[in-house]
């Protein structure tokens, strides 16, 4: 191993502005059927939120992914060889990614994208300490938006994105492709994009998984409206609003709600948003698929299903990607 000495990177990227950030959350709260964009869940307080849904009975997905990143990936990302510069959209507490780095062959790079920087700094500052021949440039930014890759101070032989946890079902199907698009720009030529997709499976299952019993979840939605109270000084009160997240087997999601129980009235950003009593906040989808979908998704996004990773009972798949022929950005230079 190369003992290439890790370093964060000096400048991060600065997060999107508050006021753009104020414009996408009055644009939802005043829309015909009310919504807010799931990357707002994320603030410290969401982000650690989530780490405890991930330790929930019900919410198998985690267990899942990791078993099969565990069955699959060392052994695939040792093949790759030295070179590699991983890079992880939505990274947040990095725990998936690493299995990935324990295996990557140094030199490397790993690039964690988050939108919350002081969570995003705390976990690289500890990976550094982690896994001192990797070169740890974080990157904080809206990952849903074009950003640019940190120059590393190695060179580059592979670019591999990893997305592995399902975030891809928190959009609509054109977003999805879009964000597909986006990933296998990053991988350039002769780059892979690794992401997980989460299968059908029984009402009862996807239910307890988004409606657990701890209410763990319910806080997560919650702690929404929280923190457009602590951050853009809105006045929602918690209690007036109560969690629901059915499975909508038509459109083959979870849809994420936060339901008004009385009419009420809350002011954010100098607008005041008028609720009737049961109307709601859309707050997140969580598509689930079967393989030929995604392949379809993924084809439309100019990628390759190059391999599918499952588990035994095949309710999760992660999915290896390569640019297809055809593609321009299998032309393109990192
Ligand atoms: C981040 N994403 C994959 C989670 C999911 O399962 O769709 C978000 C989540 N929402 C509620 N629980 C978990």
């Amino acid at each position: 191993m190369s003992s290439h000495a890790a370093a964060l990177s000096p400048d991060i990227a600065a997060a999107p502005a508050s006021d753009l950030l104020l414009a996408e959350i009055l644009t939802g709260l005043t829309a015909r059927q009310k919504y807010l964009y799931p990357k707002f869940f994320y603030d410290q307080h969401g982000s650690e939120l989530f780490d405890r849904i991930c330790e929930l009975p019900e919410y198998y997905l985690t267990r899942i992914v990791q078993a099969i990143l565990e069955t699959h990936a060392p052994r695939f990302i040792r093949r790759l060889g030295p070179g590699i510069r991983l890079v992880e959209p939505g990274s947040g507490s990095s725990l998936k990614t690493r299995v990935l780095l324990d295996a990557l062959v140094a030199p490397a790079v790993y690039v964690p994208v988050d939108i919350s920087r002081s969570h995003l700094l705390a976990v690289a500052e500890s990976l550094v300490t982690r896994y001192p021949c990797i070169e740890i440039l974080p990157v904080c930014a809206d990952f849903t938006l074009p950003f640019d890759l940190p120059d590393a101070a190695l060179p580059i032989r592979q670019t591999v994105v990893f997305f592995p946890g399902s975030t891809i079902g928190n959009f609509d199907r054109d977003e999805a492709i879009a964000l597909l698009r986006m990933m296998a720009q990053l991988a350039g030529h002769d780059g892979l994009v690794i992401v997980g997709a989460d299968l059908r499976k029984s009402r009862a299952v996807l239910e307890a998984a988004y409606n657990d019993a701890a209410g763990v979840t319910a806080e997560f939605n919650l702690n929404l409206l929280a923190r457009l109270n602590r951050e853009y000084g809105a006045d929602f009160d918690l209690d007036a609003f109560e969690h629901r997240a059915p499975w909508v087997e038509k459109d083959s999601r979870i849809e994420m709600h936060l339901v008004s129980r009385r009419a009420q009235r809350a002011r954010i950003g100098g607008a005041e948003i008028v609720f009737e009593a049961g109307e709601s906040i859309w707050t997140e989808s969580c598509h689930k698929y079967d393989c030929d979908q995604f392949a379809a998704m993924a084809a439309a996004a100019g990628l390759d299903v190059r391999e599918i990773w499952m588990d035994d009972e095949q309710r999760f798949s992660v999915q290896l990607l390569v640019v297809g022929e055809g593609n321009p950005h299998g032309e393109q230079d990192n």
